[in-house]
Formats: C-alpha cells, structure tokens, sequence
C-alpha cells in the first residue's frame, strides 16, 4: 500500500493493472482506487474503466490523483498533526500535496466527490475534511493493521466522526475544574515542599482526564475494574484524583509521616512508587474497582505485572467455581509508560509480543505514553531510533493515536476512540500524548543546564489549565474571572486540609492490605495411596479414538506399574500426581515456559499429540473429580516478561499455585529485576503477596557454563525475613511434597526450587507410592545407609540435590555419612544440628558443592552450619574453586572436576584430633 507519484508511475497501463486486480478481487487494492474503479465504472455507463480511461486519461488521471491524495492523507496525515505544544513544526510529507500526485489544489475542485466515495461536493471539499480529521488535532496510525476489518473501521469511525463528539459546555467546564484540581495539587506541593521530589505531571495534565474518560467508556463497555501501572511521572496526581488518596494523606507523606510498619519486616517504599485501590460510582450507578498496582523505580518492568494480574481477575466463575473462561471486558488494563523508556526498555516488546498469545492475552492493553520530548536529561535523538516514541508498537500492528496534550478535548476523543476500539477488538491500543515537562527530570533538577532552549520555550509556555481556560473564554462558556475563581478555590481548599493535616496524623495501614510475615505452617502434604492410584488411572484414560506417540505411550504405560510394587515413579509422574491431587483439592495451577508443555528434557508431556490426527489431548484437564483448573502454555521465549507476568498472576490468584519454567535455570536472571525488585521484596515495600513457584533446571553435567547453573547463591542472598521458601529437592517425592506445601503455604511467598535434570529419571533416585501417600516435605534427608555404624561416622559431609547422586553411587566408606539439605531457605538450623549430634564422634563437617566456592549455597552455608556444630568446629569446604565462570567449557575437564569432588568427600579423613572439636 504505497503511494507513489502519480506523473511517474500513474499511466495508462498501470491503471489498467490495477483494475484488473480491483475486477478478480476488488479487496486486494486501496480503498480509493476501489472508489476510483467503482466511479469510472459508473460514468463509463457501464463500459470497462479501461475503454473509459482511453475517452478521457486526462481528466481520469485528476481522479487518479485526488484518489490517491485522500489515501495519502489516510496514512500520512499524522505527521502534518502539530502535536508539539510548544509549537515545532512537524515533520509534513510531500505526499499530502496534489503536486505529488500529478495533480493541482485547482484540479480537486473538478472531481467529483463521487469519485473518492463521498456523496457531496468536490474532491477539494473531501481533502478539505479528511485534512481537518486527519492532520489537525490528533494523529492516527492505523494503516498497518493487517486486518482490513479493522481498517476499515477505523476509516469509519473517524471520518464519520462517530467518537469525537465535542464536549458539551458543561463537559469543558468540569474538565477545567479537574484541571485546576491536576494543576493545583502540583503548585500546592511546589510551593509547600521546594525542591522535594514529586515528578510532577505539569504539561501532561491531560492524562488525568484522559483517565476519567477511559474509567467511565471502560465500566459503560463491561468493566468492573480497571487496572492501571505507570511509572513516577504524575503518579501523585493519579494517585490522588484517580484512586482518590486523601490530599492529606499525600501531604502528611511529604512531610514525612507514614503509617507506622506493622512488622518489622515492612520497610515500605517512596511515596510515588505505592499501590491504592479505590471504588467509583459512574454517572450511570455502576461501580468501577480502579487499582493502581505498586511499582519499582525500574521502568516498564511492571507491565508484563499487570496484564498478569489483570488476567487472573478476568477469570470467569460461575457461582463459587473457576471457570476456564475469561472476560477480557471485565478488567480493562492500563499501562501508562515514558517516552524514552517505551522504545529503550526491551521489556516493553516483551510484553507487547504477548499480548495476542492465547496463555497470555487480556483482550488488549490501553497503553499511553506520556510524552514530554525528554528521558531525564536525554533528547529523543540520543533516546531512539524511531520517528516517533511509538513506533515499536507498530510492528505489532497496534493502532496508534498521537494527540496534542494541550488540546484536552482531543486527548479525550482519542481515549474514547481507544476504549472502543479495545471493546470491539479486544487488543491493544496506543495513545502518544505529546506535551512537555515544565520542571526537571524531578523538581531539585535544574533543567536549564542541559535544555536551555526548550526550557526558556516551556517557561514562556502557558500552562494546560491555562490553554483550556482560555478557549473556554474564546467560546464564551466562561469568563476570565470564572476561571481565575476556579484556581483560588483549589488553593484554597488544598491549604486548608493542609492545616487540618497537621493537626492530626491518621495511622492508617489500609493500603494493599497485606499481613506481617508469619511462620511457615508446614502441612501434611501425603495423599492417600488408593487416591493417588486411581488419579493416576485418570491420567492415562485417554478419550476413544486418541493416541499418543507410541514410544511416548509405553513410557507413560510405565505409569501404571510405577505406583505399584515396583516402584519407580519419577520427577515428572510425581509433579502430575501433585498437581491431580491439587486439582481434586480444588486448588487451580497454571504453568507456563519455553517448551513447558513438553518440558525442556522431555519428562513432563503434560499435552500429549496423536501421531495421526496431530490433535491434543491434556489428561489433567480431564480429571473426572477436578474441582480446580489446570492451565499450561508453551510461553513465548522470554524471561523478564513471562515471569513478571506469573508474579502478577500469582498476586490475583490465590486459588492457584503459578509456576514458572525457566528452560534452563542459567537464563533466569534475564528476569532479575522481576525477582529481586518483585519477588524479593514485594512484602517488606508494598504489603504485597504472590506464591509463584520458579523452576529451574540447575546442576553440573558437563553441558557448560549457560546450561549448569540456576545462581543459586543470587537467590540465597536475597533471601531474608521470610520472603520466599528456595530449595533443591532432590527425590520425585520431596519434589511432590513441596509443591503441595506451597500451594496451601500461608502466607503466600515465592518458591524457588533448583530442578534436577539427568536427575528427572535416573532410576536411584525414583519414589515409591508410599513416599507420596505419607509424611511430607522433609528439609534435610539424614544418610540412612549410617543408621546402623554411627559411632563410625568420622565426617559427615551435607550436600544437595543431585551432587547427592554421584557421592553415593559408590558405597561409601563407613566413616562418612552424606546427608542432604533440601531446604536452604528458611535454613532448617534444628534438623541440621540433630544429624550433627547424631554422630557422637565426627571429626568433621563438609559442605560438598559442584558449583565454584565463590557460587553454589558455600558462602550462605558456611556460618550456619557452622552455628549448627556450635560453633565448634570449622567447615569443610569441597568443591570447585573460585570461578570467573560458573562450569567448564569441555566434558573432560568437566568430569574431572566431578571425579575430583567425589574423592574428596569420599576419602577417609585423617584422624584428626579430637580437640578440634574444642
Ligand atoms: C530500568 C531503569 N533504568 C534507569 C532508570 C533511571 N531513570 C529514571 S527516570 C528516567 C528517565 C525516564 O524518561 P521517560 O521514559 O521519558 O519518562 P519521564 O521521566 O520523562 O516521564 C531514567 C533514566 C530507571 N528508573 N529504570
């Protein structure tokens, strides 16, 4: 669809083409040539437009071109839009001229409007309009949307002007008065707190309103709650007029009170990075939930958040029951972002990829981008690529409308026109909001050391309250002095509260709601052998006429026998009995990853595909006594996004146990500002409580340095106050245990489980049906082969996971006892100091580890099992040394290194002197 000069390609012949494409197939051009072709056919009084075109080229060639004109200014009007409050000229096009397409302003006036489609007047008329729709007030991009459908109605909407209706004199004045309100607040705080950091939203006020319009569209189309995450900028303003934060409260903040902890461990977070809730009655009487979900300084991050969450409250329960259906219109999400983040933060991709993917959708984001032309102290052209801010959006065919904050009438219509589209399309849609930011990048920056001249232009500039004011004088809705009166009454109102506010300081704890950290209640997680067995009988009923891959088909036949005599149920089949036994208990699960529904080492076949027909079935989605709902998804491959997305999910959903697969564990911290900013300290800043379960693939099997190691440690060092549960189970059955633990785990903390991998089948480690039906999560498994010759036990050595494995595939000498840690946080202090006492005369205690000194659990061990002997004795260390990287490179060297470690531990110590005791 381009457009392309008309006196250059525009002859006789290529019209003739392309009405030979318009007659097999009048969608496969433009809408104005199908205008163009319907128009020549009718004056052509029925003869072919190409016998027409030979009568009169000259004349249909002005046609051509005014056709082509109106295409041009359908696709590039945009950027004849002056969006720039402070007055840049944009950017234009050539193609928005007649001369570009062969023809002069004159000749329009000799087209019919006939001829483009439109019923009345000249082509000249028709320009004149879609130049007024098109390149006045707002921007649309919409001519990348692949669906014509959706083109279509765009064309429509907007050139009907079905969404724009103007504000009735009544509506511009209450937006004056929300206006005052923005633009009060932010010079009350000003005056009040000079210098004091609020990211004031002045020259974006817009967005306020902007807001009011979407809640209000969005509750009229179905919503019952709208959820929105934006960064600092303006948040204050939105936190109040949106979510209805007491002023005094807000000031009581700035003058730095704050509702006393509850506990010790809520260190809570600054003022423009908190969450709030509120409720607000629609002129209609129907009530919308509005929550403004807590966020960190890293950027955009919290997106993929909150279409997580945003999802698992568009789950549809029928009464007291989970449905698998969504309702896409009854939470409308908003993501508000910045204009140098959206196009920096990769993040942003991240979850704009997921946007249309069935595990992932939320029927479309409302995004907005506050747009002041400035990133910190960063111009655009150093801040992207990009023409403009948006145009990352474009390649996921999102519409996008660019507006002029000054001009708020506009930045209504375009929310307007964005809440309806989302309502008929359910998908994504983009409002750049172009303004300006009369401070610095916070208010002690000085913004003339690095702008001066667009600082100079913004001073000069009057403010959006004062535009609108103005405008309302011009139309005579108000007078000057009406307008004045309206901002002294807000001064005046906000100075009083301030002075009531003083006097009194309300401890007030409502916000998020979350309770103080609690111990770990550690449940019986058992399930009853004859239930576990028929469960497992359900899994392997497969509807008549579907089968599976028949080597696959044998393996999970192998099921069968597994949970009887012979024994041998392994790391996938226990993680399916887990989840069927949630699933009759009434918890939901949902897990997602790259490949999950396979699982990355082909153990989990959670969806099986026949070979014949290619159809899927998933056996725990069939479970005839399945009182919750079990969801998996292939994700899409990414790591920030997918996993915030879950953490969202699992803040939503405390009816479900989320879990999160890395394919390896090595590529988590792709996501490290979702664990460390969300995960770890979710509770201690907001209150806030997810229990998302992370997977991740981890231990030494020559596979190298990217596919070796989980960073155990980095999880470990963010590990305080209770804030999540990690551990490395290292039999089917623990692995079976801790996820029914988590999913009935209060209060609700991340898990974080290292995963075995050559470990998912290897025959030493299987699990007897017994292991599942009794007893529960154990943190620390003692050596049982000791039992019997404890008094021999010189060293005992405790490891995790499947190092476990190799230690013991040789008998070991009767001196050394290998016991298990499977719990590393919370530490389990007891149960290591009782196997400790258990050996009257050990020598020593080792921490075997396979990763290097300087990674692994060492460095978090080390003191605490030495506090375990009382401080007694030194710790042993064996393992790799200290590594700039965390595994080999080559299977040999690899091996060596493994062999090595194994002798280590394996060889008998010397006798060492009791004394080293003392
Ligand atoms: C991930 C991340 N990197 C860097 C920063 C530091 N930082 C805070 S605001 C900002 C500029 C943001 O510019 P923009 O997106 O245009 O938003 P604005 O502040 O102008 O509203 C930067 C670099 C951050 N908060 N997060």
């Amino acid at each position: 669809m381009s457009t392309t000069p008309i006196t250059s390609v525009y002859n006789d012949g290529y019209i003739a083409e392309m009405y030979e494409s318009f007659r097999r197939d009048p969608a496969s051009v433009d809408e104005s040539w199908r205008q163009f072709f319907r128009f020549a056919e009718q004056i052509g009084g029925g003869a072919s437009a190409t016998t027409t075109v030979a009568a009169d080229p000259v004349y249909l060639r002005k046609v051509a071109g005014a056709a082509a004109l109106v295409d041009a200014i359908r696709q590039y009007g945009h950027l004849a839009v002056p969006l720039d409050p402070l007055g840049s000229a944009p950017s234009g096009a050539a193609e928005l001229t007649p001369e570009f397409h062969g023809i002069t302003e004159a000749d329009l006036a000799l087209v019919p409007a006939l001829a483009l489609g439109f019923d009345v007047g000249t082509a000249a008329d028709v320009t004149s309009l879609l130049r007024d729709l098109y390149s006045s007030t707002m921007g649309f991009e919409f001519a990348h949307i692949g669906e014509e459908g959706e083109r279509e109605w765009f064309r429509e909407t907007i050139e009907h002007e079905r969404l724009s209706r103007h504000l009735t004199p009544d509506e511009k004045r209450a937006v004056l008065d929300r206006l005052s309100e923005v633009d009060g607040l932010e010079r009350f705080i000003g005056r009040a707190w000079v210098n004091m950091k609020r990211f004031s939203i002045e020259g974006t006020d817009a967005l306020v309103p902007m807001l009011d319009a979407l809640i209000e569209d969005a509750g009229a189309a179905g919503a019952r709650e709208v959820a929105i995450a934006m960064a600092h900028r303006g948040r204050i303003n939105v936190l109040t007029h949106i979510l209805g934060k007491p002023y005094a409260k807000i000031f009581e903040e700035f003058d730095g009170k704050h509702a006393a902890a509850s506990a010790e461990s809520e260190t809570g977070d600054v003022k423009y990075h908190l969450g709030a809730r509120t409720t607000r009655t629609l002129p209609n009487g129907k009530a919308v939930d509005i929550q403004l979900v807590p966020n960190p300084s890293h950027l955009e991050v919290v997106n993929p958040v909150l279409t997580g969450a945003a999802r698992a409250r568009q789950r549809v329960m029928v009464g007291e029951k989970l449905t698998s259906e969504l309702d896409p219109l009854a939470v409308a999400p908003v993501l508000v972002h910045g204009d140098a983040a959206f196009p920096g933060e990769g993040v942003v991709a991240e979850t704009l990829n997921m946007s249309r993917l069935r595990g992932y959708t939320v029927g479309g984001t409302i995004h907005i981008i506050v747009n002041n032309q400035v990133g910190f102290t960063t111009d655009p052209t150093d801040a992207r690529s990009t023409h403009y801010a948006s145009d990352l959006a474009k390649g996921f065919e999102i519409p996008i409308v660019h507006v002029n904050a000054d001009n708020v009438e506009a930045c209504i219509a375009a929310m307007r026109l964005g809440v309806a589209y989302r309502s008929k399309f359910k998908k994504d849609f983009l409002i750049d909001l172009v303004g300006y930011r009369r401070h610095g990048h916070n208010e002690g920056d000085e913004p003339t050391f690095t702008q001066p001249t667009l600082y100079a232009a913004i001073k000069a500039h009057p403010t959006p309250r004062q535009v609108w004011g103005e405008r309302l004088v011009r139309e005579g809705i108000l007078t000057a002095e009406d307008v004045q009166a309206a901002e002294r009454a807000v001064a005046q109102r906000l100075e009083a509260i301030y002075d009531e506010s003083k006097k009194t300081h309300e401890d007030d704890q409502q916000e998020n709601g979350g309770a103080a950290a609690a111990p770990q209640v550690i449940a019986e997680t058992g399930v009853r052998a004859e239930q576990l067995v028929a469960l497992n009988e359900q899994l392997l009923a497969w509807p008549t006429g579907f089968s599976a891959h028949p080597r696959l088909a044998k393996q999970l036949e192998r099921r069968r026998e597994a949970v009887g005599e012979a024994g041998g149920i392994d790391w996938g089949h226990a993680e399916s009995l887990a989840f069927a036994s949630l699933l009759a208990d009434g918890t939901s699960i949902r897990l997602t990853g790259q490949d999950g529904e396979r699982g990355t080492f082909s153990h989990r076949h959670a969806v099986l595909h026949d070979p014949n027909t290619g159809q899927a079935f998933t056996p725990l989605q069939h479970l005839p006594n399945a009182k919750g709902i079990f969801e998996i998804y292939n994700s899409p491959l990414s790591e920030t996004a997918v996993l915030g997305f879950e953490y969202g999910y699992s803040t939503a959903a405390d009816d479900t146990l989320v879990l999160w697969e890395a394919q390896f564990g090595d590529f988590a911290n792709v996501a490290q500002p979702v664990i460390d900013q969300f995960m770890a300290a979710d509770r201690a800043k907001w209150k806030q409580d997810s229990s998302v379960v992370m997977l991740l693939p981890h231990g030494y099997e020559g596979q190298g340095p990217e596919h070796s190691s989980a960073r155990l440690e980095r999880f470990l060092q963010l590990s305080a106050e209770g804030n999540m549960t990690v551990a490395y189970p290292s039999t089917p059955s623990q692995y079976f245990h801790i996820l029914r633990r988590q999913a009935k785990a209060d209060p609700r903390r991340p898990l974080i489980l290292m995963q075995p991998k050559s470990l998912l089948r290897l025959p030493q480690a299987a699990s007897r049906l017994e292991d599942l039906s009794s007893g529960r999560f154990m943190p620390v498994i003692d050596d049982q082969s000791a039992a019997d010759r404890r008094e021999e036990v010189q060293r005992v050595v405790f490891c995790t996971g499947k190092l476990y494995y190799d230690l013991t595939a040789k008998e070991r000498p009767a001196n050394i006892a290998i016991a298990r840690v499977e719990e590393l946080y919370p530490w389990p202090a007891e149960q290591v100091s009782r196997i400790v006492d258990l050996y009257p005369n050990v020598v020593e205690v080792a921490w075997a580890q396979e990763e290097p000194k300087n990674m692994g659990a060492w460095s978090y061990v080390a003191p605490r099992l030495r506090a375990c002997t009382g401080n007694a004795m030194l710790i042993r260390y064996i393992g790799r040394q200290e590594r700039a990287s965390p595994a080999e490179g080559y299977v040999q060297s690899h091996q060596e290194e493994q062999a090595r470690i194994v002798a280590d531990v394996l060889e008998v110590p010397a006798k060492r002197k009791a004394a080293a005791r003392a």
